[in-house]
């Protein structure tokens, strides 16, 4: 089995960053796995996140084996909580909400988790999460019960972003959450990679190759999108963002 960190440095390295499509394997999307991943494989995005905060059936773990089964890309869980592990995953973000306070998604959740991921023997990567207000609630705001940094205190993200490097993580994830209004500023995205060395990872609210190429130039190596996916359902859009966010082969 390769090694999923390596591979998705080597992409940052050779692209100038990464595309990351995250597909929630919730009800919701039953019937269109086979659509979005034909459309993932053929966009030129660089990985598969799957995972989301709240699952509305039991159907989570086949959901899972059948966007493996189909993708042509590594498949990297980003844990809604350790309920949604299984044996399909390439990878795990073992991610540690560290903008909240709140014990369980601190810790809680990865000692759960560690012994099945030892048993299943799964690629970890450790990923120091933090959660900006992208404006309206999230859905990850809800259910993890932790209050989102202000998306104009750079400064707090910037603390943290800094401790999730001294913690010796290797990623960290500004989230503006699924669905957000605003997606993370490009000045945060540019004041905290010029503070820390480990890659950041930019989600949320992520609609348009504009957007998503900015981001990149203020500093992020990967950029993740996943709504815009599912409300498009566009080969063409999905293809633009990959191109837009792969600086290195633009012409
Ligand atoms: C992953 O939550 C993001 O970090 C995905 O956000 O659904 O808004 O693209 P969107």
């Amino acid at each position: 089995m390769k090694n999923i960190y390596k591979y998705l440095l080597e992409t940052c390295e050779r692209k100038g960053a990464g595309h990351i499509v995250l597909i929630d394997p919730d009800r919701k999307n039953d019937g269109s796995f086979e659509t979005y991943v034909e459309i993932v494989n053929n966009s030129g995005a660089d990985a598969i996140f799957i995972g989301g905060s709240l699952m509305m059936d039991g159907q989570f773990h086949e959901r899972v084996a059948k966007i493996k089964a189909l993708s042509n890309v590594p498949i990297i869980f980003f844990p809604g909580g350790a309920n949604q592990l299984n044996e399909h995953y390439d990878a795990i973000l073992f991610m540690s909400l560290l903008s909240g306070r709140n014990p369980q998604y601190l810790i809680g959740e990865q000692v759960v988790s560690a012994p099945i991921i030892s048993d299943l023997k799964i690629e970890t990567i450790p990923t120091g999460y933090l959660l900006l207000d992208g404006g309206g609630k999230s859905t990850v705001e809800f259910m993890s019960a932790s209050h989102p940094i202000p998306l104009n205190r750079t400064d707090i993200t910037e603390a943290h972003a800094l401790a999730a490097q001294y913690l010796g993580m290797k990623l960290v994830y500004l989230e503006a959450g699924s669905g957000a209004q605003t997606p993370v500023p490009t000045e945060t995205i540019q004041t905290v990679s010029e503070k820390v060395d480990i890659p950041l990872i930019v989600g949320g609210g992520i609609r348009t190759p504009e957007d998503a190429e900015k981001r990149v130039h203020a500093g992020a190596s990967f950029i993740v999108t996943g709504t815009v996916l599912e409300t498009s359902g566009s080969s063409s859009l999905m293809q633009e963002l990959a191109r837009a966010i792969h600086v290195k082969e633009q012409r």
